[in-house]
């Protein structure tokens, strides 16, 4: 009788590919400039990134597919940005556990020149934390990344962190 094995796990393509430790989304390719500094900063503190341009309003299922597969390819923080309404920072941290930064970003169509961007963003209902920098403070959401980063071993009571008696 021949040996019995298990059946290979069918790989999704996806979710194979390794992804970068920080995932930067903007919603939209008039965002690029306001946060090219966070690109900058990443790629001075040796850190992968990838940058990808995806609208909460325009392409809810690119953003809804993007957030709930990123910790899957390996990325530990995601920065959003986003301008007027910007749901982004807020739509990404309802699909992921990840810690999302938001930041805000004027925009030439803004009424309040990026107030209304940070209100949107930093007024998360509790449950759903988005980390929130200045109005296009995106150097400074690429240096909390960073912190994020360097933080190791989880908290208090997470399974497998070494206790102050060990
Ligand atoms: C937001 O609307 C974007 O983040 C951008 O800041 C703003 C305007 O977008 P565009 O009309 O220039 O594409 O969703």
């Amino acid at each position: 009788m021949p040996e019995e094995r298990p059946l290979p796990l069918a790989v999704i393509e996806e979710f194979e590919a390794v992804g970068p430790l920080v995932g930067i989304l903007i919603g939209s390719e008039s965002d690029r400039e306001a946060i090219e500094p966070a690109c900058v900063e990443l790629d001075e503190r040796g850190i992968s990134w990838e940058l990808k341009v995806l609208s909460a309003h325009r392409d809810p299922r690119g953003v809804a597919e993007y957030a709930s597969t990123a910790a899957l390819r390996g990325t530990r923080v995601l920065i959003a940005g986003a301008g007027m309404a910007a749901a982004l920072p807020g739509v990404v941290a309802s699909y992921t556990d990840l810690p999302v930064i938001g930041v805000p970003l004027t925009s030439s169509k803004s009424v309040m020149g990026g107030l209304d961007a940070i209100l949107a963003i930093a007024q998360m209902p509790p449950g759903v934390p988005v980390a929130c920098v200045s109005v296009n403070g995106s150097r400074n959401a690429a240096i909390l990344a960073a912190k994020i980063l360097a933080q190791g071993g989880g908290y208090p009571g997470t399974p497998g962190r070494p206790t102050a008696e060990q």
